[in-house]
C-alpha cells in the first residue's frame, strides 16, 4: 500500500502542486521561488525521509507571503492524504535537533485535530535573505497544521542566529513527522481507543 499524497491548489494568487511519499528516501525536488523556503522544504524531505516534490508559481511581485502560506497549506493537505486511515502508525513522536547555538524541540500527535503551540526566542532578525520574513515560520506551521490536522508543539528555548533558529525547527519537525508516521510493527490497528483518527 503506497502512502502518497498529491494536492493541486490554484487561486488568483498562487498555483501549487505538492506530491509526497511518506515511505520515501528523502528525494526532494522543490521550487517555490523563495530560496530560503526551498531550503527549509529540502530539510523537511531529507530528514523526514519523505520523497517530496513542490512546485509553486506565486505572486512574488507582491511579496512572498501568499507563496509561502499556500505552499504550506497544500503540503499539509498532501501529508494528511498520504496518512490515509492511519492504520498501524506510531502516531506520537518527538525530536530535538540542535543547529550550533540553537535548539528546536518538536512534539507531534497525528491526532486528526489541528492545534499549534509555538515559541521562539525574542528579538530575532526580521528577515532571512530578501524574501523570508521570520514571522512567516509560525504562519507556515499554522497553515500546515490546519490542513494536516495534527497537534504540533514547536519550541526553540534558545538560539541567536535567525537562519539557525528557523532551520533547526524544520529539521526537528521532519524527524518528528517521520517517527510519528512510521509503521509500528506491534500495532496493527488504528492507534486510538476511539477507533478513528
Ligand atoms: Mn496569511
Amino acid at each position: 500500500m503506497s502512502r502518497t499524497g498529491r494536492v493541486e491548489r490554484t487561486t488568483k494568487e498562487t498555483s501549487v502542486v505538492v506530491e509526497i511519499n511518506l515511505d520515501g528516501t528523502g528525494q526532494v525536488d522543490v521550487a517555490t521561488g523563495v530560496g530560503f523556503f526551498d531550503h527549509m522544504l529540502d530539510q523537511l524531505g531529507r530528514h523526514g525521509l519523505f520523497d517530496l516534490t513542490v512546485k509553486t508559481d506565486g505572486d512574488l511581485h507582491i511579496d512572498s507571503h501568499h507563496t509561502i502560506e499556500d505552499t504550506s497549506l497544500a503540503l499539509g493537505a498532501a501529508f494528511r492524504q498520504a496518512l490515509g486511515d492511519k492504520k498501524g502508525i506510531v502516531r506520537f513522536a518527538d525530536a530535538s535537533v540542535p543547529l550550533d547555538e540553537s535548539l528546536a524541540q518538536v512534539t507531534v500527535d497525528l491526532s486528526g485535530r489541528p492545534y499549534l503551540v509555538h515559541t521562539e526566542p525574542e528579538g530575532m532578525a526580521p528577515m532571512i535573505g530578501a524574501e523570508y520574513d521570520t514571522t512567516m515560520t509560525r504562519h507556515i506551521l499554522e497553515s500546515f497544521v490546519a490542513q494536516a490536522q495534527i497537534a504540533l508543539h514547536v519550541h526553540v528555548p534558545y538560539g541567536r542566529n535567525a537562519h539557525h533558529i528557523v532551520e533547526c525547527q524544520f529539521k526537528a519537525l521532519a524527524r518528528a513527522l517521520r517517527y510519528a508516521s512510521e509503521i509500528d510493527p506491534r500495532q496493527p490497528g488504528i492507534p486510538s481507543t476511539k477507533g478513528a483518527l
